[in-house]
């Protein structure tokens, strides 16, 4: 039954990178090889009974830092949009329990390699109050990232990746939403927009299910892992990265909380 679901969730998955938006030949390119070599990878079925888990949450260490406020009065349709006072700078969150948010936690080393299947259903990274929300996103490599543009203004997204291809596109006022994807792992990309210096956002791009972004109670939950010995990593744009090796054994479910400090 299990082996079952596994081969639709494959077939969706390779159904779903055939339909995949257009891009140029060099990422056309890459993509065909991608996909051959996960057409060549075995397509291990994910044993659920004996799956572990990983929980824990990512403290801030110190004296939380002050937000700083984003001046945006060079751009009217944006500063019109926070009419509340001025939007806050993302790059360092702390939330009101102690955690910081927009951690990125993932499996950096042990994880089988496998063909594992991608969340159907894409990732959305919006851009409103021209600022990216959210601040940081988790994709699998190839799994299509929703880029909507809810402002009444342009934007240009400009990812900057090192493994990955680099891209640069506008978008117009509530224009039409663009699928993209990354074909290699990598930790993680820095994303601007050209037409507004102050927004930034980050993409991880994971080979495998295995990762987390932390929210409003800096928590995090890594599921379905098979058991065995790995590093887990927590990557922070302003706080570092660390990583703590870990071993979960069948059915197992580890408790592993990171310390950040400024
Ligand atoms: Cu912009």
């Amino acid at each position: 039954m299990k082996r079952i679901l596994l081969s639709v969730g494959v077939a969706s998955a390779l159904i779903l990178a055939g339909c995949g938006g257009g891009g140029d030949t060099k990422e056309a390119e890459s993509k065909k090889a991608e996909d051959a070599k996960s057409a060549a990878a075995p397509a291990t079925a994910v044993d659920d009974a004996n799956a572990a888990t990983l929980t824990g949450k990512v403290s801030f260490a110190g004296e939380k830092p002050a937000m700083k406020n984003i001046d945006m009065s060079a751009n009217p349709a944006c500063a019109r949009a926070h009419t509340g006072g001025p939007q806050k700078s993302e790059e360092v969150v702390v939330n009101d329990n102690g955690t910081v948010r927009y951690a990125f936690v993932w499996v950096k080393a042990g994880v089988p390699d496998r063909q594992w299947p991608a969340a159907a259903a894409p990732v959305e990274l919006d851009q409103e109050g021209c600022i990216y929300k959210p601040h940081v996103i988790g994709v699998m490599t190839n799994q299509d990232i929703k880029i909507v543009n809810s402002d009444p203004t342009n934007h240009n997204i400009h990812p900057l990746p090192k493994a990955n291809q680099e891209w640069n596109e506008s978008q117009p006022p509530k224009g039409d939403s663009k699928l993209k994807r990354f074909a290699r792992e990598e930790i993680m990309i820095p994303v601007k927009c050209n037409v507004h210096p102050w927004m930034r956002s980050y993409i991880g791009v994971v080979g495998h299910p295995f990762f987390a972004v932390t929210g409003a109670d800096g928590s995090f939950n890594i599921k379905g892992l098979p058991p065995g010995k790995y590093t887990l990593q927590v990557w922070h744009e302003k706080l570092g990265t660390k990583d703590v090796e870990v071993e979960v054994g069948a059915k197992e479910s580890k408790t592993v909380d990171f310390e950040l400090k400024s």
